[in-house]
């Protein structure tokens, strides 16, 4: 595999082979990441990327565009057909430009935003100060509360009618319960304010009906495409048809140049992979593996912010161990487990070290693991917290983990 590059690039191809091999051999347990198919990788290596393509489907600004506009056209009717939605812009490069898109097309610079904060596990286009959101716009946060750590929405109802916020920026990157969208698009409603909902966590799990979703609630709601949708990385906008044209224009010309068509093929084959049945049936798996992993962390002593999960994700508070997230990060890593270090809600730490880490089971469970093989994740997991400073016990975890993975190919064939 990758045989061009290790033909004309040794230097990279070492790169890209490592990257192979990290992917086979470690738990990947980064709640936002996930394998594509090989059908998805082929569109993304495709010729299409050859491609200038400024424009929508029928309206480019460059001849030579048919082939792209029927990729573009078959991602645009399976998304709408896969979330229900009126209408659908797969061009976004991110899950950041779908947001810049959504809130240019509904509110104005200087507007006041409302979205969770980022301690509570919001994202940084939700509101932070050295983001575009923070800077363009007066932000103000919905909080989960100290004891349940569940959204508030009796304190964001307050907030809102002190702030009258214009738009509403509901979802998150680390809230692993349920969002009652319809209570907030009532909230939203009742002060004139935009209810725009980024569900680029749930939403494999919002395709596949596992999980609520915005679509009907929402005037805007915006995604990636690589984390449970497991395709490419990349955005999405969905939308009532009202806000076609607004998210078009603010979209392009408005925040993108030319869209990546080898990017949005890919997404066309990802969003068809999400309508078949196997798809429902694997995202039955995330939550289930999802809900067993934290189960088998709480009987090990580790709590579970929330009390638990319903969908892929779960923030692991890492006190009762006298650990912080950073350590646990690093020690996991060694011992061939990748997570992510996070801040649970009301942290004492500061970000870069954080109480807690996030975990997900989207990776593992597309590789086929299953409920069982969670308790011997749990083991690794705990054995790495526990014995966090010795290097040679992490070293044998590490083959342990190894050896799990080894039952488990992600690519067959991609490592030679
Ligand atoms: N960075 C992503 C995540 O890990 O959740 C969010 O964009």
């Amino acid at each position: 595999m990758y045989d061009e590059i290790r033909k004309t690039d040794p230097q990279l191809y070492k790169a890209v082979k490592g990257e192979v091999l990290r992917q086979q051999n470690n738990l990947e347990l980064v709640a936002s990441e996930n394998y594509a198919s090989k059908a998805v990788l082929e569109a993304l290596g495709s010729v299409l990327t050859n491609k200038y393509a400024e424009g929508y489907p029928g309206r480019r600004y460059y001849g030579g565009c048919e082939y792209v506009d029927i990729a573009e056209k078959l991602a645009i009717d399976r998304a709408k057909k896969l979330f229900g939605a009126e209408h659908a812009n797969v061009q976004p490069h991110s899950g950041t430009q779908a947001n810049i898109a959504a809130y240019l097309a509904l509110i104005e610079p200087g507007d006041t935003v409302m979205g969770l904060n980022l301690s509570h596990g919001g994202h940084l286009s939700h509101g932070h100060p050295l983001n575009f959101s923070g800077r363009y716009f007066k932000i103000v946060t919905m909080n989960v509360h100290k004891d349940t750590e569940l959204l508030d929405y009796d304190e964001a109802a307050k907030v809102m009618e002190k702030e009258r916020p214009r738009l509403v920026m509901a979802g998150a990157s680390n809230y692993s319960r349920v969002w009652d969208w319809k209570r907030l698009k009532k909230m939203a409603d009742a002060w004139k304010a935009y209810l725009v909902t980024d569900i680029a966590h749930y939403a494999g799990l919002i395709a596949a009906g596992i999980y609520p979703s915005p679509v009907e609630y929402a005037d805007v709601v915006t995604t990636t495409t690589h984390k449970t949708l497991r395709g490419p990385r990349g955005g999405l906008i969905l939308s009532k048809a009202v806000y076609s044209k607004a998210i078009d224009r603010t979209n392009f010309p408005g925040n993108q140049g030319g869209p990546l068509m080898h990017a949005i093929a890919a997404k066309a084959v990802c969003f068809r992979e999400a309508l078949t049945p196997a798809f429902t049936d694997y995202q039955k798996q995330v939550l289930k593996n999802a809900r067993k992993l934290a189960r088998e962390l709480q009987a090990r002593g580790y709590r579970i912010v929330a009390g638990g999960t319903d969908c892929h994700l779960m923030s692991v508070d890492l006190r009762a161990k006298n650990v912080t997230g950073k350590e646990a990060e690093a020690a996991l890593y060694k011992a061939g487990i990748t997570v992510n270090r996070n801040t649970i809600p009301y942290d004492p730490q500061p970000p870069m070290v954080a109480s807690g880490v996030r975990i997900g089971t989207p990776a593992v469970t597309t590789r086929g693991m299953n409920d069982r093989d969670m308790a011997a994740i749990a083991d690794f997991f705990d054995d790495a917290v526990k014995h966090k400073n010795e290097d040679a016990r992490l070293r044998g975890i590490a083959e342990k983990v190894k050896g799990l993975c080894a039952r488990f190919p992600v690519y067959p064939g991609f490592e030679k």
